[in-house]
């Protein structure tokens, strides 16, 4: 057995930011007043959600991006820590920078959730930054598609070399799910496993899990895979080897909120091929606790649940 030091952990790089939520029984109509069933402020941004279920499946999890010194940023730090999420290596900014704030309204009706993202001046994570960072810890880095392709190009170049003459092999995961951010797709070329939203493909008109897969996996190394998440159609995952693979869903039995399913989905799936299960059987654990989550107000009650 590896002492606990010894066990290597899975990096989650990209935003974090506050998440206020509104509970409404039914989508606003603009220019109105009424009451509202809940309201409460959580934790976002992809990578750290993503760092966050990592670490209630049970991996060593750590976040690194860019964080504010305000109010809003003293909540983050709480919350991470509750967590369990390690942020020794963030970059902290000055105090004239803010924490983003997504606000968010879902609709108890459906469990649909409509974003409202305010990015003020927080920075994006410097190549200088987190070339101080000790590469021997990870296992895993999973990477949040930013938009600054020259530091995530820098960050991922540097990991494939230390990976060359390591002992200890690092995986890169990256997730591209913006659309309109066509600079982030030559990062493909680094990562082992790729993560490709339906939101971007709508964009790219790729309409199907399947196409994505099958147009994606030709810009990926050998040895690569590439996945992707369409909502109530499942997941869908392809490796260079050509073996397609699908999952369902696997509902909850009643919708509460999807707010943070597709980094649920990416976490879980990450924690399975860090245990060295199949593509297959990956997407189908993502798909699981994903679904999970969309039966619950936040993801705090997936560290309950035994997978
Ligand atoms: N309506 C649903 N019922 C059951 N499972 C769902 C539903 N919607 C999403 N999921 C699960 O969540 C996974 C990820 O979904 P999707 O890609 O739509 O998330 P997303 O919209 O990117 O979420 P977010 O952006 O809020 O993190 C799906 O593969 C599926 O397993
Ligand atoms: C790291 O090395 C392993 C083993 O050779 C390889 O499978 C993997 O693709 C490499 N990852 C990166 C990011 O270079
Ligand atoms: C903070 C942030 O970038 N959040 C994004 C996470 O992913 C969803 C889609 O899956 C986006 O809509 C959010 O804006």
């Amino acid at each position: 057995m590896e002492s606990e030091s010894g066990v290597k952990k899975v990096l989650s790089i990209g935003m974090v930011c506050l998440d206020i939520v509104t509970v409404c029984h039914k989508y606003p109509k603009e220019d109105t007043d009424q009451r509202v069933q809940d309201y409460y402020w959580q934790r976002g941004g992809n990578a750290s959600t993503t760092s966050t279920v990592l670490a209630m499946l049970g991996e060593r999890s750590e976040f690194m991006g860019a964080m504010a010194t305000d109010i809003e940023s003293n909540f983050l730090r709480d919350n991470l820590k509750s967590y369990g999420v390690n942020f020794d290596n963030a970059m902290v900014c000055g105090s004239e920078v803010n924490t983003p704030v997504s606000m968010v309204i879902i609709n108890k009706s459906n469990g649909s959730r409509t974003i409202l993202h305010c990015a003020k001046n927080l920075p994006e994570l410097s190549f200088s930054h987190f070339q101080a960072l000790d590469l021997s810890q990870y296992k895993w880095i999973h990477v949040e598609g930013r938009p600054a392709p020259e530091a995530y190009s820098q960050i991922m170049q540097s990991v494939v070399q230390y990976n060359e003459t390591a002992v200890n092999k690092i995986r890169i995961s990256l997730e591209l799910e913006k659309p309109g951010r066509p600079q982030l797709d030559p990062l493909i070329q680094y990562a082992d496993v790729i993560f490709i939203s339906k939101e971007k493909a709508d964009d790219e008109r790729l309409f199907s899990k399947e196409d994505v897969v099958r147009t994606y996996i030709k810009k990926c190394k050998a040895g690569a895979m590439v996945i992707c998440a369409w909502g109530d159609q499942g997941a869908a995952g392809l490796g260079t080897d050509g073996f397609l693979c699908t999952s369902p869903i696997f509902p909850p039995e009643t919708m509460v909120d999807t707010l943070g399913a597709g980094d649920t989905f990416n976490a879980a799936t990450i924690f399975a091929l860090c245990q060295g299960c199949s593509l297959q059987d990956a997407i189908t654990l993502g798909c699981r606790v994903a679904g999970a989550k969309c039966g619950m107000k936040g993801n705090n009650g997936l560290k309950d649940i035994k997978w």
